[in-house]
């Protein structure tokens, strides 16, 4: 037998693996080695990773194909497939590219192309669509993420940055060491912290929990859900109104202000515009002192809870953490921007263990403590297109073609679209009010997607291009937010005609004329061994010192050392505000802004404001629940959806919706019912949990089954983006706004519909051409 640090490796977003192959297929997933809290979600691959629901040839929807682009789009998701040569396929690609761009111009394509793909740095899809459309001219791209978009454009005018202060959080070290009070808000979804994008080694967040806990930290998780806290660690649970955590904060930060609490010295030092955020706090601005027992009414956590909460949070060392998912929401720019305020009133800021934090347990990373490598990626080149949506504009961009809309500070204008292609996402499965989505997804002439599975996306596209998973081809995982540098091993040869992004585009390259300019020569080996070289040079330049390229490869991975200082976030600005200025216009934190202020924007004004949202419990008149659709416990997004992890914790087939008993009393619903959630815009199947850690009021599913429309619009299998709205969060951030969402819930009595999302849909083989009954 061999040894298990013998096998190959592979990498992927959920963990690191040691693969056992035998008869030319990957036969065991097991965890690797190091990884002290490995994730159960890999394994899951390899149920899908041959059989029906592969892409096994490159597809064209056959009215598309008979009748050319534009030829009956509303068919896209229900048309049948017509299986074509890779040769035709790029033809017909090609062919099309050409049309669109000599026509209508380069910003006619959509490639902003938003989502995760897989890890590797190399295979990474994002980056060769986005390098292959570079090199015919451009396209129309895609600002942020659906993470956390509001922080994105807000926390900048801020702090001057976002991103660096995702790397520099305090780690759980010093969390464990400093910390008396660890108030989250959004919790520390352990759930979460499974996944880092690019690749994980090691499972931190456990431990990191675990141990503050042990270390007697106070936890307070402020969460519709109790189990966003794991039990283990304790702690009290005040499960707000969702979405109300700014009025919270503000009560919060009215007792810290009337106790006499606040730290003016700090704030005199460190931060610019307290005093134009301290009248509208007071009431003096709107006539609404913002008390704790104005915020209990609208959080409906007990104003005494929150006095004493403010209370213990400026006697204690404190450290807020704020959950990415306050900024999926409507006026989602608020709860970081109102967390850092009332994190600088307390003063701790800088200090070990005390201030704020974005989102522990988001991900593995954060609150890690590592040396962040320098590493190269795969160039995707110069786009000569300006045009651009904030990501989550993409059905008002094919709506509203022509039309204005605003973004931090700057109005702009969509442009009109012809051809989308997407590699590496789901729109199907990111975007909300699905059902509007589909329709705008009628208007564009062509839709070409790279897919590996026949998921909701690659049922709705005009020519799918069978693309590999990372088991077939080899690739390294390196990210700046893991220690752990993996070779990954192609385990497998490619599925069917399946072939790797890279191949594909550098085909359609060729054909183009553009291959040399795609390629610049390398093969997918010289790319690889080029990215590393870059990576070992710029790790060098910063005296990091990793093995040669071959070296690495026949060791299969290495850990980079971690760094001998433990990370205190904003400790250099603390001691020293004037030769460490944050990148703000006054190099302090900027609790009133006034280029934000400038841009006169009534729903993100000059400093952090609460905003109701469009739609919130507090509202009359609107559906009784409030529908949490966080991220799935047992897969990433709608990855592996159809692998049996994954499948296993279905209900009747369907997503599991969470239900506090006295709210499924009221609706007559028992564990494992079928119920239909609906509102106005939608409406889902799901299968009854019955849950008292989730308060009343509220219902929780997951994101990521697959969407799954009856010829009426109802997903069979419950997925919640049928349900969401299609807002921005602001005119600043234009953020997703997915976390507020009302809907009803009812049993549903009907004979249950088959599920069908992870059926392949119906495909016609060259030899049954002429007969388009015969369904493979
Ligand atoms: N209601 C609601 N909606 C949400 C959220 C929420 O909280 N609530 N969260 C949002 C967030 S934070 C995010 S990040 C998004 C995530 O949304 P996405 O990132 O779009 O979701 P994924 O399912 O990860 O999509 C990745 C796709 O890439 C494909 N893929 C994998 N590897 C490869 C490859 O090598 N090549 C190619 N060509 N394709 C590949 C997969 O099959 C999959 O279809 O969802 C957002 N949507
Ligand atoms: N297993 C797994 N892990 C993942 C992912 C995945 O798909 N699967 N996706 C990854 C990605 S791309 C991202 S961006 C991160 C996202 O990380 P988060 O943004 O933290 O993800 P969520 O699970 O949507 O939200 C966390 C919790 O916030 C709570 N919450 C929702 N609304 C409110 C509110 O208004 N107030 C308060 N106080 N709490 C609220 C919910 O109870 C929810 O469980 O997760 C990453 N980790
Ligand atoms: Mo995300």
């Amino acid at each position: 037998m061999t040894r298990q640090d013998d096998l190959p490796l592979t990498s992927s977003h959920w963990g690191t693996y040691r693969a056992r192959v035998g008869n030319g297929r990957v036969q065991e997933l097991q965890a690797f080695e190091y990884d002290r809290d490995p994730s159960p979600i890999g394994p899951g691959i390899l149920d899908v990773q041959h059989g029906p629901t592969r892409v096994d040839a490159p597809m064209v929807r056959e009215s598309w194909l008979t009748g050319g682009p534009g030829t009956r789009t509303d068919q896209r998701g229900t048309d049948p497939f017509v299986e074509v040569s890779w040769d035709k396929a790029n033809t017909l690609v090609a062919q099309e590219l050409n049309r669109v761009r000599k026509t209508y111009g380069n910003q006619a394509i959509f490639g902003g192309s938003y989502g995760w793909a897989s890890a590797g740095r190399f295979h990474h899809a994002q980056s060769q669509l986005k390098r292959f459309l570079n090199c015919i001219g451009g396209f129309t791209s895609s600002k942020y993420t659906y993470s956390f978009a509001a922080a994105e454009a807000m926390v900048p005018h801020i702090l001057g940055s976002f991103r660096d202060y995702l790397d520099t959080c305090t780690s759980w070290d010093v969390i464990r060491d400093h910390t008396q009070l660890f108030v989250c808000f959004g919790g520390v979804p352990l759930k979460n912290g499974q996944i880092s994008q690019g690749g994980t080694g090691c499972h931190v967040q456990r431990d990191g929990l675990l141990a503050a806990g042990k270390a007697g930290i106070d936890f307070v998780n402020i969460s519709p859900l109790k189990s966003d806290v794991l039990d283990d660690v304790g702690g009290d649970w005040l499960a707000l109104r969702p979405n109300t955590d700014v009025a919270l904060m503000l009560g919060l930060a009215h007792t810290i202000e009337m106790d006499g609490l606040t730290d003016r010295s700090f704030l005199q030092r460190y931060a610019e515009g307290f005093d134009a955020f301290l009248p509208y706090l007071m009431g003096d601005t709107d006539g609404t002192p913002k008390t704790a027992d104005w915020a209990a009414d609208i959080c409906e956590i007990p104003a005494d809870t929150i006095r004493a909460l403010a209370r213990r949070m400026a006697a204690e060392r404190t450290m807020i953490s704020v959950s990415w998912s306050l900024t999926r929401q409507d006026h989602g720019e608020q709860p970081f921007w109102m967390a850092i305020t009332l994190a600088a009133m307390l003063g701790q800021i800088g200090l070990p263990g005390g201030g704020f934090g974005f989102g522990y347990s988001a991900m593995n990373f954060i609150g890690g403590n590592h040396t962040i490598i320098p590493g190269a990626s795969f160039p995707q080149g110069q786009n000569p297109v300006k045009d651009f949506i904030p990501v989550a504009r993409i059905t008002d961009l094919l709506m509203q073609p022509g039309e204005p809309f605003d973004f931090d500070g700057v109005r702009y204008e969509y442009p009109d679209t012809r051809l989308v292609w997407w590699a590496g996402g789901n729109p199907f499965h990111h975007h909300q009010d699905l059902n509007l989505m589909r329709q705008a997804w009628q208007k564009p002439d062509t839709i070409i997607v790279n897919e590996w599975c026949w998921n909701p996306l690659a049922k709705h596209a005009d020519i799918v291009l069978p693309c590999t998973t990372p088991l077939e081809r080899d690739d390294m995982a390196m990210t700046p937010r893991d220690p752990y540098v993996v070779s990954m091993s192609k385990l497998t040869e490619p599925n069917g005609q399946a072939r790797d992004d890279y191949d594909i585009f550098t085909d359609i390259a060729r054909t183009m004329g553009v291959a040399d300019a795609f390629t610049e020569r390398r093969s997918k080996a010289d790319w690889q061994r080029w990215i590393y070289d870059q990576t070992q040079q710029n790790c060098a330049d910063q005296g990091i010192e990793i093995p040669p390229y071959d070296q690495f490869i026949k060791q299969r991975w290495f850990k980079l050392d971690d760094p001998a200082k433990p990370m205190i976030m904003l400790e250099g600005f603390r001691a020293d505000p004037v030769a460490n200025p944050l990148a703000t216009p006054s190099g302090k934190i900027e609790i009133f802004c006034q280029s934000v202020a400038d841009f006169g924007y009534e729903d993100c004004p000059g400093h952090p404001v609460w905003r109701a949202p469009y739609e919130w419990l507090g509202a009359v008149d609107a559906y009784p629940l409030h529908l949490i659709s966080n991220q799935p416990r047992d897969k990433l997004h709608s990855q592996l959806d159809h692998g049996g992890v994954s499948k296993a914790k279905k209900i009747a087939g369907r997503e599991p919706l969470h239900i506090h008993p006295y709210d499924a009393a009221m609706r007559g619903l028992k564990d494992g019912d079928i119920v239909r959630l609906f509102n106005d815009r939608g409406a889902c199947l799901g299968g009854v949990v019955i849950d008292p850690g989730i308060r009343t009021g509220v219902v929780q599913m997951s994101t990521g089954a697959w969407y799954d429309p009856d010829e009426n619009g109802l997903c069979k299998h419950g997925n919640p983006n049928v349900l969401t709205r299609d807002k921005g969060t602001s005119k600043l951030g234009q953020g997703p706004s997915a976390h507020s969402c009302l809907i009803e819930v009812e049993l549903f009595t009907e004979a249950p519909p088959k599920v069908t999302a992870h059926e392949p849909p119906s495909i016609i083989r060259p030899n049954t051409l002429n007969d388009p009954e015969i369904k493979t």
